[in-house]
């Protein structure tokens, strides 16, 4: 219901289109084309639907002239784009119609997209929830990144170990975008710097003797929900500067010509893929430039060709630094300010101050970029001597408010010890900074970013993140979006904070019974996906206990299994206890290099191969790792939970999107007071939810004070103990009993001096089996369980990327709204 049409749609014309693009692509009947062919054709006939709103979209800015907002990202993790154009077209029921009269399922062709999977996790999705939001909110945007060619690996699990796949999502092509290449920039890496001065007495900086490529835009339209709104993501593809040509070997250009399309070929070759974590490669760095200069360039070009002083660029362009990887983009607006349009030090300052906004997403250290002033300088001359300069008089304000502080200096330069902080650059440079939940944002003001907050605390604000729900609804889960608009109708569509209208549904008996129904059944669509791609039958009638996100030490899913392997043993031990069947699912890609997680994929599958092979213990435990979780297969994941694990260390989750997702599905957290867990549970209230474990300010105690003894855990809980030794003995590694030693030794460590259990496994593990207890006997409880799980739904309003959208315009970018003139 919920995807009825309210446009025009044009049934016929789009069977015509599909059949004549199946004709016209590959010479073949709708009989003879294969299923990639026909999902093809159909993506051809939407994005001809598109095109015309996305020209009417960009004319109509042309005319209103509005500010917009560059979202700069690495990460744009967006998933399958045919089913959400069709939703947000608001055409999704016609055209399945009109596929079937075809003799077409809309599920199958839908299958044939890969995943653009140009993003790690958490950081990158958010990226692409917001441009779903702008657009739908009608906000004058451009997504900036880069077009990989080959995005996040495909996993594959073999004999339970995670094998890495190249993931070649453009083999077939990608329908739905447009090369730009009018808008191709020339990116200089390398060389040295020149100062000419003018005949004008004006000192002219070149940077001579680079290799250089060229940026060539892809364009991909986002289209809004029901508005006729298109914006734009532009990615970035290379191209050498000068075609490899047979005469440069008698130029004796030969070196050049090879080594600028190497250049080319591997800049935009792969996604990094570390999440949380940075890499430090140069190549990184060079991803980084690339992309960033390429579309400062164009913004400024475009802010050009309408308006004469650009002065006044800060009034119509605001760029928003996802994270500190696209922070080199300061630096690059101050070099085009003043070295192409001859803006001086303090006017190029002024605008550039004006238009860069910061967003940090941790507070792992590991992920937080700092670059050897070698590698900088060497790769962007130019760039460097600006950051040189901008740190100069950065330091100098230091010593002003704080004269003779050395300490201050040391921990706030943006260039300091051979490194340099990219952070620092973003927070000395940008306008605004802000974290991506209240706890985090806090944290970040209270701990990692404390002297600057102390320093500048006007530029810290808060915006807690949000995901759509026309995807992680609407389109992951059919049955309950029309289940919620038969109740309340369809605005929450648009407007999430709808949803607290369901909560009188949460006392309704018939209600109750058809929520579980629906759950029931996403359930029955999970069960068939894990037995098609896992060969694992499970019990739809089970608890889906899930947890699906990067395989992180921070997020523990090593407490979750270690607990799973204590929940056997205890069956084992008393086969006759009262049990409630559950099924555990994971789902997770660790980082290539990331041993420890890579081990803990391991022990999932191999604690998943002796329990779900135990007749003994009769099905009542089952634990399933999902290969290659990605978008997605998430959908169908969020739709069919019913207990969201959000367990990380408190203090290390930054946000969490993930947990709104389960949220909005139904599914009832299990987490610690976390990132966004803490206005989840504030939402929701605490008796819906099920909390345990360390405080964050418990947390951050204790690493001040140099963490805790894991060692008298493991004297004084036996489980604890028998778990442990499990780890070690072969239990679950027959043919290797060392095999899981490096897991037991980063919880306990005896051997070395090192620090052991430094995210609190041991710590929170027996409050973390009273929480799953807990669960238990609320799952037991149908009627109540159904309840807590409908006020979920009814409670997760708040946590829509459209309410989050609607901060950063309100508080950071200062944007207006177009309406375009055929929906006023
Ligand atoms: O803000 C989006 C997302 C948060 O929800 C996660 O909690 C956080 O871990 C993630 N951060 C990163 C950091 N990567 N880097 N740098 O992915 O951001």
């Amino acid at each position: 219901m919920a995807k009825k049409s309210t446009l025009s749609f044009d049934k016929d014309l789009f069977k015509r289109s599909v059949v004549y693009n199946v004709k016209t692509l590959y010479r073949k009947s709708m009989e003879e084309a294969s299923p990639q062919q026909i999902f093809q054709a159909v993506s051809y006939a939407v994005k001809d639907a598109i095109v015309d709103k996305w020209m009417t979209t960009q004319e109509e800015y042309e005319k209103q002239d509005p500010k917009l907002v560059y979202y700069l990202s690495m990460e744009f993790l967006m998933g399958r784009a045919l089913g959400n154009n069709i939703i947000n077209l608001q055409a999704y029921e016609p055209v399945k119609e009109a596929l079937e009269e075809l003799g077409v399922d809309i599920n199958a062709i839908e299958d044939q997209e890969p995943d653009a999977a140009l993003g790690n996790g958490g950081l990158g999705r958010l990226a692409a929830c917001f441009l779903d939001s702008l657009a739908t909110l009608g906000y004058p945007s451009y997504g900036c990144g880069i077009r990989y060619r080959y995005g996040m690996f495909k996993q594959q699990i073999r004999d339970g170990y995670q094998i890495e796949v190249p993931d070649n999502w453009l083999e077939n092509g990608n329908p739905f975008e447009l090369r730009r290449p009018e808008y191709a920039k020339e990116v200089k890496f390398g060389g040295y710097v020149n100062v000419y001065v003018d005949e004008n007495g004006r000192s002219n900086f070149k940077q001579e003797g680079y290799q250089s490529v060229n940026a060539v835009p892809y364009d991909l339209p986002i289209v809004g929900y029901g508005n006729g709104i298109v914006n734009t993501l532009r990615i970035w593809d290379a191209q050498p500067v000068e075609c490899f040509r047979l005469e440069s070997f008698d130029k004796g250009d030969y070196q050049k010509a090879v080594e600028q399309e190497n250049l080319a070929r591997n800049i935009v070759e792969v996604l990094y893929p570390n999440d949380n974590h940075y890499a430090g490669k140069e190549l990184r760095l060079k991803q980084q430039y690339f992309f960033i200069s390429a579309s400062v360039q164009e913004a400024v070009a475009k802010y050009m060709r309408k308006h004469g002083d650009i002065r006044r660029f800060h009034e119509k362009v605001t760029f928003q630094l996802n994270d500190t990887h696209p922070t080199v983009a300061i630096a690059e607006l101050m070099r085009i300010l003043m070295d192409e349009y001859y803006l001086t030090w303090d006017d190029a300052w002024t605008v550039t101050t004006k238009t860069c906004a910061y967003t940090n997403h941790t507070i792992m250290a590991e992920a937080l970029e700092k670059w050897p002033i070698e590698l900088f300088s060497r790769l962007l001359p130019r760039v460097y001597q600006i950051v040189e300069e901008i740190n100069r008089r950065f330091v100098k304000e230091i010593e002003q408010i704080y004269p003779g502080n050395q300490e201050k200096i040391r921990k706030m330069a943006i260039i300091y010890d051979g490194q340099v902080k990219m952070a620092h650059l973003a927070i000395a440079s940008g306008y605004s900074v802000n974290g991506v939940a209240r706890l985090h944002t806090e944290i970040l003001k209270k701990q990692e970013l404390r002297d600057f907050y102390e320093m500048m605390p006007e530029k810290f604000n808060n915006k807690t993140n949000g995901i759509t729900q026309r995807r992680f609804l609407l389109h992951g889960n059919p049955l309950l979006a029309d289940w919620i608009t038969s109740h309340i109708g369809p605005e929450w569509v648009t407007d999430l904070t709808r949803l607290t209208k369901l909560k009188v549904y949460a006392d309704d008996e018939k209600a109750k019974q058809e929520f579980m129904n629906i759950k029931y059944k996403n359930k029955i669509r999970l069960a068939e996906y894990i037995l098609e791609h896992n060969g694992i039958e499970i019990d739809p009638r089970s608890i889906f206990d899930v947890q699906v996100k990067r395989l992180h030490e921070y997020k523990r899913q090593l407490l979750n299994i270690l607990h799973i392997m204590h929940l056997y043993n205890q069956l084992k031990e008393h086969p006759e206890m009262s049990f409630y069947p559950r099924t555990f699912i994971f789902g997770a890609k660790a980082a290539a290099g990331y041993v420890n997680a890579k081990l803990t994929i391991k022990l999932i599958n191999a604690v998943g191969e002796v329990i779900n092979n135990d007749t003994s213990i009769r099905g009542k435990i089952k634990v399933v790792f999902i290969e290659d979780y990605k978008v997605s297969n998430a959908e169908i994941i969020f739709a069919a939970s019913d207990v969201s694990e959000q367990i990380s260390t408190a203090s290390k989750e930054a946000s969490g999107t993930g947990n709104m997702k389960f949220m909005l599905n139904g599914a009832i957290t299990l987490g610690t007071m976390d990132g966004a867990n803490v206005e989840i549970v504030e939402e929701v209230g605490e008796e819906n939810a099920v909390i345990f474990g360390l405080s964050s300010d418990e947390v951050i105690h204790y690493e001040n004070f140099g963490g805790y003894d894991p060692m008298e855990i493991f004297n004084n809980n036996s489980d604890v103990r028998k778990v442990l030794m499990q780890l070690i003995n072969g239990t679950y590694s027959r043919n290797d009993p060392d095999l899981f030693r490096p897991l037991y030794n980063s919880l306990l460590n005896t051997l070395s001096t090192a620090k052991a259990d430094t995210y609190f496994i041991l710590k929170d593990f027996e409050d973390y089996a009273e929480a799953q207890k807990k669960v238990e006997e609320a799952y037991r409880d149908e009627k109540g369980w159904a309840r807590r799980a409908i006020l979920n739904v009814a409670c997760s309003g708040k946590f829509s990327s459209d309410r989050t959208i609607e901060e950063y315009v309100k508080d950071i970018w200062h944007l207006d709204k177009v309406v375009l003139p055929s929906k006023k």
